[in-house]
């Protein structure tokens, strides 16, 4: 590895939050040598609590993020916060609220904050989270948190890689507990009715718990659903009491778990087959011939696809040979 690199591994090790936003830009931006960073600190890894906050655009999720990130704060954790600006068009204004809300807790020393884009991460967003997550963990934050919205399959992929996930709604969201349905009820460890100093909170805690009741298949599984509000702070000392016992738990725990690590391995292989494919196998023209066998009624798609597989087979074996070493 370049001495410039393990120089900044070094230093984001021993707390240099510029050497850690260094780091961290530098694997997103999949610059050359992100992946013995990685490979690296991956030994050091695994002792950080992720939180994942999803739910309704606007449910309050950075207002409660910033509540209790600066609580756990003053109770002496060091902390990492990602926010996921969601690339959405219905979720326009967001990035700038996140940022505005995220500025009264940049004061403290040991909250970090970072914002990545879904924009040009397709596909590979989930990793990308992953990596973030784990260089914090590195650097030793005990908390990581990860808000995004929770309206694509991108951003609930990006939550379940957390080891808890709070699912945020509020009373007045129209939909909010339609947006909850959609597929993500499965993947909450705890529900969150905010804004609970507005009307018709308690009837969205019931409608959870009842939602919850019917899908859970023991009660004793069936997850907390609780009031909040980030302006009267109703509810936060529930909510810290909870994510205590959470963090307590996490710490006395094994540091991986299979299901995440299995996760893990087949989202980093899917990231690089997708990114074979495209550069190798359908990029720079490689394709066009084989189009026109379809379009002149020569050929379809199904059989090209079995063509372009065997190109696949053919670059693998080809580098399996050069390194000679591949196991
Ligand atoms: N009445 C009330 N308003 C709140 C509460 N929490 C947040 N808000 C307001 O709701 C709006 C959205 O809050 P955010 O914290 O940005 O919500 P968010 O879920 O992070 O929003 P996105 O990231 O855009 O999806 C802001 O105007 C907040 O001031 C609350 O407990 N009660
Ligand atoms: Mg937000």
């Amino acid at each position: 590895m370049e001495e410039k690199l393990a120089l900044m591994i070094e230093a984001a090790g021993e707390n240099s939050e510029r050497a850690l936003a260094k780091l961290i830009s530098h694997v997103e931006d999949r610059k050359t040598g992100w992946k013995d960073i990685m490979k690296t600190i991956y030994a050091k890894t695994g002792r950080t609590c992720v939180i994942g906050v999803t739910g309704s655009p606007g449910a309050g999720k950075s207002s409660l993020v910033g509540e209790f990130a600066k609580r756990l704060g003053d109770r002496g954790y060091t902390i990492g916060i990602i926010a996921v600006d969601p690339s959405s068009p219905f979720s326009g204004g967001a990035v700038l609220g996140d940022r505005i809300r995220m500025r009264d807790i940049s004061t403290y020393q040991n909250i970090f904050i970072r914002s990545m884009a879904t924009r040009g991460m397709l596909g590979g967003l989930c990793q990308a989270a992953r990596d973030v997550v784990r260089i914090m963990d590195f650097a030793g934050k005990d908390i990581v948190i990860i808000e995004t919205v929770g309206v694509g399959q991108d951003e609930i992929e990006v939550v379940s890689a957390a080891d808890y996930v709070m699912l945020v709604t509020y009373p007045g969201g129209g939909d909010s507990v339609q947006a909850i349905k959609a597929g993500v009820m499965e993947i909450g460890d705890l529900f969150v009715v905010n804004k609970c100093d507005r009307e018709g909170a308690d009837i969205i805690v019931s409608e959870i718990s009842a939602m919850l009741d019917l899908s859970t298949e023991t009660a004793a599984k069936i997850p907390p659903v609780i009031k909040t509000s980030a302006f009267t702070k109703e509810g936060i000392d529930e909510l810290m009491d909870i994510l205590s016992e959470f963090i307590q738990k996490k710490k006395k725990g094994p540091h991986y778990q299979k299901d995440h690590v299995r996760q893990e391995v087949i989202s980093i292989l899917e990231t690089e087959m997708v990114s074979i494919i495209k550069e190798r196998i359908t990029g720079n023209g490689n394709m066009e011939k084989e189009l026109e066998l379809i379009l002149s009624g020569k050929s379809d798609p199904y059989s090209i696809a079995d063509k372009l597989m065997k190109r696949f087979t053919v670059i693998k074996n080809v580098e399996e040979k050069r390194k000679g070493d591949f196991q």
